[in-house]
């Protein structure tokens, strides 16, 4: 692929030079802002994410701030899923959805402070809509874009580093746990999350002139324990069935249909976005389903737009991420898949730009 040209459009982030200091090979755009994909290669980040530990600049995951005591009725009418258990302790993953039940994000929302929450959203302009939708109800709020940028802390090893800057405190945060941790004098926020299976933490950081000093302190604290900078990894993200907003989801699928339904709540749909065509598939049954699928021969090329899945000839859905697997030692994939062809086993023809290829529907994914 040609390069891309930068440019103030695609926005750089409070940790971009040191990003670029590690050796920064390739990068996505994501939110308008840089991702880095790739380091020494996908494949040997893969082997190093699932070993040790890595530093990931995640700041493209912006946060969308509604603050003001409207806030979380304001943020309820978002989501399908019950926010009782938001918490200053306790984030949440949250399927946002637009009056008809579209997914128009899949954001991990956090609570800041008493009455402010941060909307850490995936690749969609959510901004604007937050926006809208308070002013034209009349919610006493006020929504923005904060000088917030999320800094990941993933792989095994990450408790040890993270412990090495933050104190042993941190290795008592559970699955989707947050609080506040100390370094340099300042309170940051950091949750036991983030964007793979390997474990690990996402830390928030607060004013960019924050990120580069806690950059380096990680760095140095990490050096035993091999510290490498890193990103969102196609493999890795592909094995665990973790879904990409734009790719393997848009605003024409539902939440049910991405396999999202433990995130529905039947207590929200009479008053949310979408609620009501929710219900009605609730009961009706989807029409189609996020699914783990395998694609035989050789190593798939970059699946770059929707590949087709066909049963004899006809079309039954599609394959949106797909990648060669060194430790399955298959192609690894994720698809949206008929009712009446998602079950496990199914033996299905993918259309690739190498032409046709055998698939299957997996019953789930590689983790
Ligand atoms: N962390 C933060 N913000 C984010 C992401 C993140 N914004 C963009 C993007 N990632 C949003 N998408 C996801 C997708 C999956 C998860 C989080 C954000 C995730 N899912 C878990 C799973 O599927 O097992 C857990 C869900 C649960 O059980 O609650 O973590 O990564 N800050």
């Amino acid at each position: 692929m040609a390069l891309l040209s930068p440019s103030r459009r695609v926005r750089r982030t409070p940790f971009s030079e040191g990003v670029e200091a590690q050796g920064i090979k390739a990068y996505t755009v994501y939110n308008r802002m840089l991702l880095p994909t790739m380091f020494a290669s996908v494949e040997e980040d893969y082997h190093h994410l699932k070993q040790a530990v890595q530093v990931w600049d995640v700041s493209c995951e912006r946060q969308v701030q509604v603050q003001g005591p409207d806030a979380l009725r304001l943020i309820q009418f978002l989501t399908p899923r019950d926010l009782g258990k938001i918490s200053p302790n306790r984030c949440m993953y949250v399927p946002v959805t637009d009056q008809g039940g579209g997914m128009l994000n899949d954001p991990v929302l956090v609570q800041a402070g008493p009455e402010t929450y941060w909307i850490s959203i995936a690749d969609s302009d959510l901004l604007m809509w937050v926006n809208a939708v308070a002013a034209c109800n009349g919610f006493d709020v006020t929504v923005s874009e904060p000088d917030v940028s999320p800094l990941g802390v993933q792989g095994p090893k990450s408790d040890d580093l993270m412990a090495q800057v933050f104190g042993d405190k941190v290795r008592d945060l559970t699955f989707f746990g947050c609080d506040r941790f100390k370094f340099n004098g300042f309170d940051f926020l950091i949750a036991r999350s983030g964007y793979s299976k390997q474990g690990g933490f996402e830390i928030y950081v607060e004013g960019s002139e924050r990120g580069m000093p806690l950059w380096h302190a990680l760095f140095e604290a990490g050096k035993p324990l091999d510290v490498r900078a890193g990103g969102p990894n196609l493999i890795e993200r592909i094995e665990s069935g973790l879904l990409s907003y734009g790719n393997d989801m848009t605003s024409d699928n539902s939440p049910l249909e991405c396999g999202l339904g433990k995130f529905v709540s039947a207590s929200q749909l009479g008053t949310c976005f979408g609620g009501r065509a929710m219900r009605e598939e609730l009961e009706a049954g989807s029409a189609q389903m996020i699914r783990a699928l395998e694609i035989e021969g050789k190593a798939v090329p970059t699946c770059d737009r929707a590949w087709p899945l066909r049963a004899d000839g006809e079309i039954v859905g599609q394959v949106t991420s797909a990648t060669w697997s060194p430790d399955f030692a298959t192609n690894v994939a994720i698809g949206m898949v008929a009712a009446t062809h998602w079950n496990g086993g199914r033996a299905l023809k993918v259309d690739t730009p190498d032409g046709p290829r055998e698939a299957r529907v997996r019953h789930g994914f590689w983790n």
